[in-house]
């Protein structure tokens, strides 16, 4: 890395950062581990870097299960029958093309959150959620 050096004045100043397609693949495929083995996973990855996520840290009583439910079924095409009001019926396509991503565990949330939000979690976590995550 060839780069600049402080420039003294201790003010505060803007930089530009991109993440290029290849970090983001990285990423994706990462954050999909569980699922390296799977036939769909090639085209997982595919789908996750083919343009911008919107990454959400959603906090209510019971979020894992309240977003879950909203989102609806992984199967996006049959949610459209089964769960026509879900978020994946409405905006998804089919079992990949789904649209959303909802954490399935508290666990899961956890280690999803902390993937993409390094120092968030405890500064975006309640009282009640430190209690919670206690016991
Ligand atoms: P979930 O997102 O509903 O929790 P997972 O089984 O964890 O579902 O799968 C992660 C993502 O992988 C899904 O949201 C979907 O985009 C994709 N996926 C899951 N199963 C299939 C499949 O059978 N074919 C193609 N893509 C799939």
């Amino acid at each position: 890395l060839r780069c600049c050096s402080s420039n003294g004045s201790g003010e505060k100043e803007r930089t530009l950062g991109i993440i290029k397609p290849d970090g983001l693949s990285e990423n994706a495929a990462n954050f999909y581990a569980e699922h390296s083995s799977k036939p769909f996973f090639t085209n997982l990855i595919k789908y996750m870097t083919s343009g911008p996520v919107l990454v959400m840290i959603l906090e209510k009583e019971d979020a894992v299960i309240h977003w879950r439910e909203l989102i609806g079924p992984t199967d996006a095409g049959k949610a459209k029958i089964t769960h026509p009001q879900s978020l994946r019926a409405m905006c998804g396509v089919d079992i990949e093309k789904n649209c959303v991503h909802g954490s399935d565990s508290h666990q899961s949330a956890q280690r999803e959150i902390a993937f993409f939000f390094k120092e968030a979690p405890s500064a975006f976590k309640t009282e009640a959620v430190r209690k919670h995550d206690e016991l």
